[in-house]
Parts: C-alpha cells; sequence; structure tokens
C-alpha cells in the first residue's frame, strides 16, 4: 500500500505496510479501487453529457460524495462496506452504458475508456488484489504532477464530506455537483495531459468550489438550526444515562435528541459536535448536556470512560479496541468492522444500549471547566460595530486565526503556546478540533467601554472557515482594505483531507503569508512549495516567539 493523504504519515513519506491510522493495506487497495472507480464512473458521465445521454446523473452524484467520504482519513476502515460501494459504482456505470447504446459505447471506445470486464464485482479477495494494481504512481519524473492530482484530489474529498452533510439536510447544488464530477473526470487522465501551471489553477479553482461547498453548508445548517448564539457549554457530566455524538453531522445530533426527548436519557457532544450546543434548534433541548472530552486523539482513553454509547456520525474513528467497541454506532460513510451501523433514521438501537449501561454517577464533585462556543457569522458581526471601534481605539491591536485540525504529535504543541502567547490586546478566531488545545484555557477578556470581548472567539467546526471568511471580509470591507491588509495572522494546523479543502479555499482567496504546520504535507511537491511560497508566501511554522513576532509585524 501507498497512502500519504494525511498529515500523520509515516515519516512524513507514506504509509506503506499498515497506515498510522490503523488503515489495513486491505482497506487502502480497496479505496484506491474505489478512486479509480469514481474516475471511471465520472469519465463515462462526462460523455454521456456531451452526448445527450440521459440517465441517473443524481445518483452518481450521490455516489460521488459517499464514495470520496468513505475515502477520508480516519472514516471507514471495513472492507465489505468498500466491497458494497464498489458493485454500486458498477451498477451505475451498467447503467449509464445501457442508456448511451452503441454510441456512447464508441465515444467512450475512441476515448479509452472501458465499456466491458470490469473489476469491480469479483470476491473480495480479487477486488483486494486489483486494487494493489491503483496505487500512486511514484515514478520520480512524474511526481510534480502526480503529487498535485492528489493534492486536488484531497481538496476534493474534503468538499464532498460538506456536500453530503448539506445533501442530507436536504440542500444540493447541481453547479457544486458538476464541478465535482468533471473534476473527477480530468483527475483520471494521463499525468503527460497536465502542465503543472494548469494543475495549480485547478487546485485553486477546487478552492473556489470549496468555498462554495462550505457556504452551502453553512446555509444548510443555519436555515435547519438556526445561527449560532453564544453558549456556554459545560464540559461536567451531570449524574444519569448519557449518550455521546461525534463528528460533524448536526442532523444527526438533531434526530438523537429529538428520539431522547423525555426519556430521562442525556446527550452530550464529543470533538467536532461541540459546536451544536450552540445552535438555538439544538440547545432548545434541556437534556443537551454539554460537552465530554478533547478532540479525536483523545478518544480510546476517553471513550473507554463514557459510561453509554457513542454515536460516529463523521471522522474522526480511531479503531475502537473491544473493551468499548460494543458501544460504538457509526453512521452514513463511517465504517468498522463489526461496529453497528445505522441506516434510516431510527436510532432505537443505540437508545436501548443508553438504557442498559452504568450512566454516570457521583459527578458532582467533577466541576470541569466550560467552554465558551456560538461565535458564528452572524453572532461575531452583531458585535462588528463594537470590535471595529476596539480595532480602531487601539484596545485590539491584532488578529489572530488559531485552528484547523488537532492531532496526537507532541509539535501540535506550537498550536495551544502560540494562542498563550498572543498579547493580552489580541483576538483569537478559533475553528474546528484543534481548539481543544487551548479552549479550556482562560486566556481573559478585552475590557472596551463597559463591554468585556472575549479573547477567543470559537467560530465552530472546520467547515465554519465559511464564517471566518465571512468575519475577515466584513473586516477588511469596514477598514477600506483587503483581508491580507488587516492586522490578522492565520495559523493553521492540518491533518486530514478537509483542512486542505479549507487551505486551497484560503490560497483561491489570495490570503498570504499562513503558517501551516506541525509538517507541510507529504504530497505537496518541493517544486510545488516553491511556486506557493513564492505567490503566497506559505510557510511552515517554526519557533512560537519569532513566529509570533513575524506575525505581529505585518
Ligand atoms: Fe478534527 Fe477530524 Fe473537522 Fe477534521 S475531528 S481532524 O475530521 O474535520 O477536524
Ligand atoms: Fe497513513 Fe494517513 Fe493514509 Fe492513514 S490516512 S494510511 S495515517 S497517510
Amino acid at each position: 500500500m501507498f497512502c500519504f493523504q494525511c498529515e500523520q504519515t509515516i515519516n512524513g513519506k507514506g504509509c506503506t505496510a499498515k497506515g498510522k491510522c490503523g488503515k489495513t493495506a486491505e482497506v487502502s487497495a480497496l479505496q484506491d479501487l474505489l478512486i479509480e472507480q469514481l474516475k471511471h464512473l465520472n469519465s463515462v458521465v462526462h460523455h454521456a453529457k456531451e452526448n445527450d445521454v440521459k440517465p441517473v446523473t443524481t445518483y452518481s452524484d450521490h455516489f460521488n460524495l459517499e464514495g470520496l467520504f468513505a475515502t477520508l482519513t480516519n472514516v471507514n476502515f471495513d472492507e465489505k462496506r468498500f466491497q458494497k460501494y464498489l458493485h454500486k459504482g458498477e451498477k451505475l456505470i451498467e447503467t449509464y452504458l445501457k442508456n448511451g447504446g452503441e454510441k456512447l459505447k464508441s465515444v467512450l471506445h475512441e476515448n479509452g475508456i472501458q465499456t466491458a470486464d470490469f473489476s469491480y464485482s469479483k470476491p473480495l479477495k480479487e477486488l483486494i488484489k486489483t486494487g494493489k494494481e491503483f496505487q500512486i504512481d511514484l515514478t520520480e519524473e512524474k511526481r510534480p504532477v502526480t503529487f498535485t492530482k492528489e493534492l486536488i484530489m484531497y481538496g476534493l474529498k474534503g468538499g464532498a464530506a460538506y456536500l453530503d452533510h448539506a445533501r442530507l439536510l436536504g440542500y444540493e447544488d447541481t453547479s457544486l455537483y458538476h464541478y465535482l464530477s468533471e473534476a473527477l473526470q480530468k483527475l483520471s487522465l494521463p499525468v503527460s495531459e497536465f502542465s503543472l501551471e494548469s494543475l495549480l489553477e485547478f487546485a485553486l479553482q477546487t478552492g473556489n468550489w470549496n468555498l462554495s461547498c462550505m457556504e452551502l453548508l453553512n446555509r444548510a445548517n443555519t436555515e435547519s438550526y438556526g445561527h449560532p448564539e453564544i453558549t456556554t457549554v459545560s464540559t461536567t457530566p451531570v449524574d444519569g444515562k448519557c449518550i455521546l455524538v461525534s463528528g460533524h453531522d448536526l442532523r444527526d445530533l438533531k434526530l438523537l435528541l429529538e428520539q431522547t426527548d423525555g426519556m430521562g436519557i442525556n446527550v452530550y457532544t464529543h470533538g467536532e459536535m461541540l459546536p451544536g450546543n450552540s445552535y438555538p434548534e439544538l440547545k432548545k433541548y434541556s437534556h443537551l448536556k454539554g460537552n465530554y472530552g478533547g478532540a479525536w486523539q483523545d478518544q480510546v482513553t476517553e471513550f473507554a470512560k463514557f459510561p453509554g454509547p457513542i454515536l460516529m456520525t463523521t471522522n474522526c474513528l480511531v479503531p475502537p479496541p473491544k473493551k468499548y467497541s460494543k458501544r460504538v454506532f457509526t453512521r452514513s460513510s463511517v465504517g468498522y468492522e463489526n461496529l453497528k451501523h445505522i441506516e434510516g433514521d431510527d436510532f432505537s438501537e443505540l437508545i436501548k444500549v443508553a438504557k442498559k449501561e452504568k450512566g454516570f454517577k457521583n459527578t458532582k464533585k467533577l466541576a470541569l471547566k466550560d467552554i465558551i462556543v456560538g461565535f458564528g457569522m452572524n453572532q461575531t458581526l452583531a458585535l462588528a460595530d463594537l470590535i471595529i471601534d476596539a480595532v480602531k481605539e487601539g484596545a485590539i491591536k491584532h488578529f489572530f486565526l488559531i485552528g484547523g485540525c488537532d492531532g496526537a504529535e507532541k509539535e501540535r504543541n506550537y498550536f495551544e503556546k502560540l494562542a498563550e502567547k498572543t498579547p493580552k490586546d489580541t483576538v483569537i478566531l478559533t475553528l474546528a478540533c484543534g481548539k481543544y488545545r487551548f479552549n479550556k484555557k482562560d486566556l481573559g477578556v478585552i475590557e472596551f467601554k463597559g463591554n468585556k470581548i472575549p479573547r477567543v472567539l470559537d467560530v465552530g467546526q472546520c467547515n465554519d472557515a465559511y464564517s471566518a471568511i465571512q468575519i475577515a471580509l466584513a473586516l477588511a470591507n469596514a477598514f477600506d482594505t483587503d483581508v491580507n491588509s488587516l492586522p490578522l495572522s492565520f495559523a493553521i494546523s492540518w491533518f486530514e483531507q478537509k483542512a486542505v479543502s479549507i487551505l486551497l479555499t484560503l490560497l483561491h482567496l489570495g490570503i498570504k503569508n499562513i503558517f501551516l504546520g506541525p509538517a507541510l504535507p507529504a504530497f505537496i511537491d518541493p517544486s510545488v512549495l516553491d511556486v506557493l511560497v513564492k505567490l503566497f508566501g506559505i510557510r511552515p511554522i517554526g519557533d512560537v516567539d519569532e513566529d509570533l513576532k513575524l506575525m505581529l509585524k505585518n
């Protein structure tokens, strides 16, 4: 196997025997085959559209989302689920071929696209064997182009995950599906078809597309559940039966709150679900009691101690040890062998487990620190006049966006130290699970004209980068300048492919001088890095104090 799509890839180069995430060589091969199939399917769709074949576009669009989502880091480790995806993909290809008849077949032949003898419906063992043939080609001279194609693929994976969340809430946009389909088709072309310049342009366009994906999801979340409000979230559990909900899917949280209403079972958020506590239509449930635990990498210790079932709605799932695996349920694209997967919207099986498990007891003495959340775009922009005034009068001197993913590496302490060392007259915008490094620390408030402006504004999940961007644009507008000329610095911690999509979005917006860490992506070829440094001043994180000086100087 070869996989280097996330930050923790072994030796910063690639996982080759087994993924550090726990992905086996077999699952890696099945994922490679599924990616190959998605390219194949969308090449067929591309030519079908050009030839006016009218088949099942919507289903292949949905399949693109679920297939890509399943290959994200820490999402799906289940061989049988990949086998099912491959069978489904094959059926879609066959439907297009059937509807397109001989005309479509001959166009596909002319373009060298396979129309028979697919490798997708074989027994599992053979699928794995075939998948191994589609491992990333590491031929030295092809590297800059191969790696940049991967960069784009990871950007597409992140955006696809956001589109899938929006779809589940009934929000879809055919133009965004069209971009994804065409992009997958383009990525099926051999490296000889691309110049590095054209690929960089393609990567930035993908960043633009992801901005629209995040915007759609923002609309889906806020129109469904209201705009986030400033909310103090307890992290101290209360006595009683309990359920833990992790991941990014707010709809699952809502369904679970509805189905447990009045049952005397408390619901807690975990990881990226924390901002769920700030949405009016979710926080109105009195049995949503707060947040439990920290970022994803601590789940093995924390889940073992949680006295109830756990629902993993999306990434990041760490392979669960036996001591608690019976209590873990998965949803949508998430999968792990022998974990119970909930299809449909009935959570009764999970609720049964909650009733059987011990629940929390004797929690009164715990008294853990609260977290303040809810600084989405509407809430923060409601404070805009106050913030702008505070900047004009020198009470706020600088803004930082310190956000992104968390992970186990000790180098990620950089982001914690950076937050701690930021001067008292500065404000930190944060988002995604990286904020657990500092969101329980008391970094104080800025006192201004009788108001207390918190120094840490939690904008939400990783997809709420959309909100952070709107806040930055509104500030730039208020000061009649552009985002790069604001006293605003970006320190982004990346881990998985959603962070890659967001990075491409920031670059598409022309945001310069981003500090990126803890390590640079292995799939960014040195020649491409040179271009990114020249064009965008992107730089790896270094010494906290030196970096902070530079940030404050800009
Ligand atoms: Fe954190 Fe994991 Fe949010 Fe990432 S919980 S690294 O999926 O998307 O962020
Ligand atoms: Fe390795 Fe990350 Fe790929 Fe897992 S997802 S196999 S840890 S590079």
